[in-house]
């Protein structure tokens, strides 16, 4: 159990013989044609069924086979090809949306029809986890996805330092696709991936980093691409490339990446169509333009609305959609000493400002959930609420970049909904994120969802088996974003673990206390994760937070603490909400505590919602953080026996080191604050630790170096 197959092991389950009667015997694939996803889904049907319950399923023979008089046949394909050879079918089939599924299951007989064959694909995988969770009953379903874009995308280098493929902000291990400045030889686990994928909905991988490396798109790496399209394409995954805007003169030798410019236009419809000869169903592009650094139409004085349109022209014959990044910045000119109204929440807003009636219709603005960067909590970013023209997708970062880097357990599916479900009040209506972006609340045909994964190479896929119920999390939020967290984690569990009541109990408790804990003991009452914000973003380092530009500034001083973003005396950024929104984030009195620090500038006396003072709470609320992650270990050692001693293992080493270093981040932080402030605690804890052993009190052995520790407060002396 080294985790490569994640939720898909279709392991024996108990109870397997009781559900033989209710099984098909045979499988008839409507395309059975090798490669198509009606194909694969025959086969995962035959793997799934024989690995959970031991029965070999005849694949296409040639007669549908009778059990009993019975028909036990699981058909699968595409409602068109079904009604084909059933007419009197049409009118009792339900209706579905792209990529949707209908299953009927009854003593045996079962039918899995698509809209298309990806929904056949995915109405296969849907029926697998339902018998994998132990249940053979019958029952119909219909399922339709919440928005058509459910993509991934990976930050994979194409090189590192000249020798491999690494993955910017992922913690398991190099990238599956890329190796030394091209594509790997050996895509098994590039298809692995997409079969992990498919199975919880997800439709396309963009595979090469935001941060895109112009060489990806030479001749010979534009074959590798198409090679890693050829294997997603069994399972209805579709390829998206990230481009660098500057490739016409970086590659192409133009003088020029005017996006106005006649010879650029046509270099990139050059690139498209090389790109589109290869892979004909590329699912279209994904830009980052005019942030940290990258170059973009901004570079020109063109808008952005005009370079992200250079690309839709492009791609419109091809039926391909861009997504453009509304993470735009300039860091350069973001610096608070230099001018404290200077506020990177606000970039987004003030960027896309007037554009929202410019964009074409195949472009998507890829909105990530808070205005800032991934922290551990932020309100949702107001751009939603500002294209009612365009289309939206929300992205999501299953990579833990802020959040304890897969070291720490944090289940982000709570986050994720309290997101999804925040209610902007566009125009004084119901206007919920995820309406907003699955093209309920504003007409539009284009929407949906973009999720930072940064799996690689090892075992795990992302360095933690605990970790990967956020991938699943991701994919089940973006099919339908109003299932619940803790339903979601605990099919998870089923699927990944054992249905054995206690292992579900254990990692349910454990999952749905880890985002809570690991805000508390991380950066409470809105400040963010107090992470070391310029070198990995790991780690405590609350100094780091003030006086650079990549940051989001806490402003504390000796005796105030807290980013004002209102429009009476602030940044203005509160103001970039709908009316009812943004009077509820203007005044203290009611912005909620959780995101107190956000929006205001107060005393750390400053009493809150609870009673409490701010500093207080902040010293309360980093024990109590930290105590719940010393009960992880704890509750993990009673599953011991209850599932694999090799997956069992490898969490507990986790759970053991984030139980030590939330104590770490606890002392850091609290101690940073008291230093700060002088105002003691009234627990008298902070700044008092008997218990911990000074690194001065030790005597050096061999193997051990002397190591400044930086920065100082997370040292044990301070
Ligand atoms: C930040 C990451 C950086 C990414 C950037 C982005 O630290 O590595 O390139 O976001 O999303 O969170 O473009």
């Amino acid at each position: 159990e080294d985790g490569l197959s994640g939720w898909l092991r279709y392991a024996p389950i108990k109870g397997a013989k009781g559900c033989h009667s209710k099984l098909p015997s045979a499988i008839l694939t409507l395309n059975a044609t090798e490669g198509s996803p009606v194909y694969t889904a025959g086969q995962e049907l035959s793997q799934g069924i024989s690995g959970i319950f031991g029965k070999e399923l005849e694949l296409n023979a040639a007669e549908t086979r009778h059990g009993n008089g019975r028909d036990t046949t699981a058909t699968v394909g595409t409602v068109h090809a079904y009604v084909d050879s059933n007419p009197d079918a049409a009118a009792r089939l339900p209706e579905l949306v792209d990529d949707g599924f209908y299953l009927d299951v009854s003593r045996g007989k079962v039918l899995i029809l698509g809209q298309n064959e990806r929904g056949a694909l995915y109405g296969a995988f849907h029926y697998l986890s339902v018998l994998a969770q132990g249940n053979c009953s019958d029952f119909t379903l219909t399922s339709n996805p919440d928005a058509p874009i459910r993509w991934v995308n990976q930050w994979d280098n194409m090189q590192d330092g000249g020798t491999h493929g690494s993955v910017e902000r992922g913690y398991g291990g190099d990238s599956i696709f890329f190796w030394d400045g091209k594509v790997r030889d050996d895509l098994t686990r590039a298809a692995q991936y997409a079969r992990l994928l498919a199975s919880i909905g997800l439709n396309a991988v963009v595979a090469n980093n935001v941060n895109a490396d112009a060489k990806t798109l030479t001749p010979e790496n534009m074959d590798g691409l198409a090679r890693i399209a050829d294997v997603f394409r069994p399972y209805g995954v579709q390829l998206g490339v990230s481009l660098n805007f500057a490739a016409p003169e970086t590659l192409g030798g133009l003088s020029s990446f005017d996006p106005l410019d006649e010879t650029v236009i046509n270099w990139w419809q050059g690139i498209t169509d090389a790109l589109y000869k290869r892979i004909p169903d590329m699912a279209g592009y994904l830009v980052k333009a005019n942030s940290e650094g990258q170059p973009g139409p901004m570079t020109y004085n063109r808008t952005l609305a005009e370079g992200a349109n250079m690309f839709a022209h492009t791609l419109k014959p091809y039926g391909g959609i861009i997504l453009f990044r509304a993470f735009v910045y300039d860091h350069r000119t973001l610096n608070q000493t230099l001018d404290w109204k200077a506020d990177r929440a606000n970039a987004a807003g003030n960027y896309f400002d007037g554009l929202d009636d410019k964009f074409e219709d195949n472009v998507v603005i890829q909105i990530k959930n808070g205005p800032i960067d991934f922290q551990v909590r932020e309100p949702v970013s107001p751009l939603f609420s500002h294209l009612v023209k365009t289309g939206a997708a929300i992205e999501l970062q299953v990579s833990q970049e802020y959040l304890g880097q897969q070291a720490h357990l944090v289940y982000l599916a709570p986050m994720w909904k309290e997101i999804l479900d925040f209610d902007f009040r566009v125009d004084g209506k119901p206007s919920r994120t995820s309406d907003i972006v699955g093209g309920k609340r504003f007409p539009r045909k284009l929407g949906g969802y973009a999720g930072v994964v940064n799996v690689g190479t090892n075992t795990t896929w992302l360095g933690s088996h605990l970790a990967m119920s956020n991938l699943y999390a991701y994919g089940r939020l973006a099919w339908d974003p109003s299932a619940t967290s803790e339903g979601i984690l605990q099919e998870w569990t089923k699927l990944t673990f054992s249905d054995d009541k206690k292992v579900l109990d254990v990692i349910t408790k454990l999952s749905m206390e880890s985002w809570p804990a690991y805000e508390n003991y991380s950066g409470n009452l809105g400040i963010q994760t107090l992470t070391d914000i310029l070198l990995g973003h790991y780690g405590p380092n609350p100094a780091s937070q003030d006086g650079n530009p990549w940051g989001q500034w806490t402003r504390a001083d000796a005796d105030t603490i807290g980013m004002d973003r209102t429009v009476w005396n602030g940044t203005g950024f509160s103001g970039q909400y709908p009316p009812e929104i943004a009077a509820m984030y203007e005044d203290v009195a009611t912005t909620p505590d959780n995101l107190l620090l956000w929006f205001h500038h107060v005393p750390y006396t400053q009493v809150l919602k609870s009673g409490k003072t701010v500093i207080q709470h902040f010293y309360d609320a980093h024990y109590a953080g930290s105590a719940t992650a010393q009960t992880f270990p704890e509750l993990w050692k009673t599953l011991k026996g209850r599932i694999d001693d090799e997956r069992y293992e490898h969490v507990l080493y986790r759970l053991v080191y984030q139980a030590g270093h939330s104590l770490v981040w606890r002392d850091s932080v609290n101690t940073f604050y008291f230093n700060k402030s002088g105002i003691a605690d009234t627990g008298g804890r902070v700044g008092n630790h008997p218990y911990r052993i000074e690194a001065e009190d030790m005597t050096l052995a061999g193997g051990y170096r002397r190591y400044d520790v930086s920065p100082f407060e997370a040292a044990s002396g301070a």
